[in-house]
């Protein structure tokens, strides 16, 4: 049953009878139900029934008046979490042991259908709302995704949680179908959530679980109602990695043969840790721990679950991603907090004791020194998570500091313990983060004392723009003189910055730290950003707050991107995490109509574009080979012009999913770097995040 404390109805409405016929529908079949639908109709004359239906249809109303307070944003990114709340759902079934496969398909049409072998959401009446247990999931805001039966952990994520009745309110259609207790049971919503029929039994069935169908509305996503593949791939895999165990299919049926990926990932966390340093390791042991403990808060005990693993690469980045409620915390909060504590605290007490720490070494260890080249997965459930920040990615409850800190504490230092080679090669590694950090340091202060000289020049090849004020600045970093040179003519100079790039730049990997700075067109970057680099970056400092990574939609401009977006990630993450770096969209294709101009970012678009002109086939277009192709007029209108331009916003996941990219790409092994040449046209297509 639906739990009844999770739902938000009129309390004047909670005594709509329960006839027998409600509580039996479960058992009996469809001619039955129909009869219950025209009981329902005689109590619309009665007032009960409308009112109550009021009710839900205000609430989802509501939900379409305000989108943005239930999904984030109407945006791609908005979009992409109607999807994310109808598989959470699904994991959650999963979570309480009831299911173990979930398959999600992009429809040819640009519908989603998420499809689990649970038990099938209830089918009977709900006592409360009068409505089916599907009915009620699907419009009554609060009802869905949180189900209670005792086992597994009630959690709901940052946007998500908000219930599978909010993208019902979203979508110009969805349909349920639910298999369970011997019957096959559907029903359709149109137009935001208003049901068309009630739920009928349509046949019969041995098997059970859940089927959603829906098409998000356009009226309400006015940017876009396309999913992106590699996001909904991406993401997938994640949801696989951080719930170990479950098979998630995906499908993508808008090209022929359809793509299909299976997630599977039976070692959770720890199979995700071994997925990103596949490449580079330092040894093949992986720590792992999990354990869970109970916080008291005003009037409830509360259970908080923590598992973390985490490896050390031979590389020096560190790659270490947070999770609460298997929703990433970007801005990291205190279970980062409560790692980073326990971490540091175990090397500098490893170190003392077996006399990696020397004497005279009087510094102590600190967290930037046990971070290098660490990959680590930290992954918590809270009952009550609490988020904060701009962009609300930062976990802000207390507790969850000290539990993560013990718990990891504990297992880490008994781990060193029982692993002695592993404990040596990690803490020699610390001590040269830690001699390399001393000696810099030292460096820069002889340095600075000698020329008294500041890194403020800009570099000559920048075009700044004439305002002052960061806040309206951008800055666009463009592959190519040519590409450049169209920029600054296409450019509003008043706001807009351009800094050309030839040829690659640095591959940051094998480099060490400091001979990054060494190469023109990074020290380029830093100088023109002003922000500096690593402890001693000031967000304050940069000089624009839109930094905009313009390439060609090329196998050359995707490593360019890479490159860019792997070198922010470990020289420049706050940049990331304030949501300053952004991808510019040039178009692919433009199409001439009735004297407009249209364009076209991808062949999906393209296609959809031609169908809704309805353009006959064989209707000119043309393809836009590289920016450096474009005239300064086609360049400024697509892609810089901020009234028609779409670029995207650079989150910490596309950023280490870069880096990931970048070890495939530059990293010691050669085999994964000719699997990706070879694989390069599919790639391509992968790498447009
Ligand atoms: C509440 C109770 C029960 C199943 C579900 C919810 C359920 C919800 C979803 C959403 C997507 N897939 C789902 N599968 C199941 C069943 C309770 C019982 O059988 O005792």
């Amino acid at each position: 049953m639906v739990e009844e404390k999770e739902i938000v109805i009129d309390e004047e409405n909670k005594d709509v009878e329960e006839t027998p016929e409600e509580n039996e529908i479960d058992k009996n079949i469809g001619d039955e139900i129909i009869e219950v639908t025209d009981e329902r109709e005689f109590e619309k004359v009665d007032g009960d029934y409308s009112s109550e239906n009021l009710t839900v249809l205000e609430g989802l109303e509501a939900v379409r008046v305000r989108p943005g307070m239930y999904i984030g944003s109407t945006s791609a990114t908005g979009l992409h979490h109607l999807v994310w709340e109808i598989v959470d759902n699904a994991i959650d079934e999963a979570l309480a042991g009831h299911c173990d496969k979930i398959v999600v398909s992009i429809n040819e049409d640009n519908t989603i259908t998420v499809s689990d072998n649970g038990r099938g959401i209830p089918v009977d009446i709900h006592p409360k709302t009068g409505l089916s247990g599907v009915e009620t999931c699907y419009t009554i805001l609060h009802a869905g995704g949180k189900f209670g039966d005792g086992g597994g952990y009630k959690v709901s994520g940052g946007l998500h949680g908000v219930g599978a009745s909010v993208v019902n309110a979203l979508s110009s259609w969805l349909e349920v179908r639910v298999k369970r207790g011997g019957g096959e049971y559907f029903i359709r919503f149109e137009n935001g959530g208003k049901p068309v029929d009630r739920l009928k039994r349509i046949g019969d069935c041995s098997d059970s679980g859940t089927t959603v169908t829906f098409k998000p509305d356009p009226t309400i996503f006015k940017e876009t109602t396309v999913f992106n593949r590699t996001t909904i791939h991406d993401r997938l895999r994640q949801m696989a990695f951080l719930n170990g165990g479950i098979k998630i299919i995906f499908q993508d049926k808008r090209e022929t043969p359809m793509y299909e990926t299976v997630f599977q990932y039976d070692g959770g966390i720890k199979s995700f840790v071994q997925f990103i340093n596949k490449n580079d390791k330092l040894s093949d042991t992986i720590f792992y721990c999990n354990g869970e403990q109970t916080f008291k808060t005003n009037d409830k005990i509360e259970k908080i679950y923590v598992e973390v693993a985490m490896q050390y690469k031979n590389g020096y980045n560190s790659n270490i991603q947070t999770y609460c409620n298997n929703v990433s915390t970007g801005d990291g909060g205190m279970h980062k907090d409560g790692f980073n504590l326990a971490v540091t605290r175990v090397a500098n007490s490893y170190c003392r004791q077996n006399k990696i720490l020397k004497d005279n070494d009087k510094e102590k260890i600190i967290f930037n020194d046990v971070c290098e080249g660490l990959t680590a997965i930290i992954s918590v459930k809270h009952p009550n998570p609490e988020y904060e920040g701009q962009t609300k990615g930062k976990l802000g409850n207390p507790e969850v500091k000290k539990i993560v800190n013990n718990i990891v504490g504990e297992k880490f230092e008994k781990f060193l313990l029982e692993n002695r080679d592993e404990a040596l090669k990690i803490m020699n590694k610390i001590k040269g983060a830690y001699n390399a950090r001393l000696a810099a340091a030292a460096a820069r202060e002889n340095t600075r004392r000698k020329s008294g000289l500041e890194l403020t020049t800009l570099p000559g090849k920048l075009a700044d723009c004439v305002s002052n004020n960061p806040e309206e600045c951008e800055l666009f970093i463009v592959e190519g003189n040519s590409a450049g040179g169209s920029a600054k003519s296409g450019r509003d100079a008043k706001t807009q910055a351009i800094l050309p790039l030839r040829g690659k730049i640095l591959n940051v990997q094998k480099a060490q730290s400091h001979r990054i700075f060494d190469n023109a067109e990074i020290g380029n970057i830093i100088s023109a950003i002003g922000t500096g680099i690593n402890e001693e970056f000031d967000i304050s400092k940069a000089r624009y707050h839109k930094i905009v990574i313009m390439t060609d939609a090329d196998v050359d401009g995707s490593h360019i991107r890479i490159l860019l977006l792997t070198f922010f990630n470990r020289f420049m993450k706050p940049l990331i995490e304030h949501g300053y770096v952004y991808i510019a969209q040039p178009p692919l294709y433009q199409i001439v109509y009735k004297g407009k101009k249209y364009y076209a970012y991808s062949d999906e678009q393209l296609q959809i574009l031609k169908k809704t002109l309805e353009l006959k086939s064989g209707y000119p277009y043309s393809r836009f080979k590289g920016l450096g192709e474009m005239d300064p007029e086609q360049l400024e209108e697509t892609t810089m012009d901020p009234k028609n331009r779409s670029m995207l916003r650079v989150t910490i996941e596309d950023a280490s999913n870069a880096d990931m990219l970048f070890n495939d790409l530059m990293g010691e092994e050669v085999e994964p770097r000719s699997e990706f040449i070879k694989a390069n046209a599919k790639f391509v297509k992968n790498l447009d995040i």
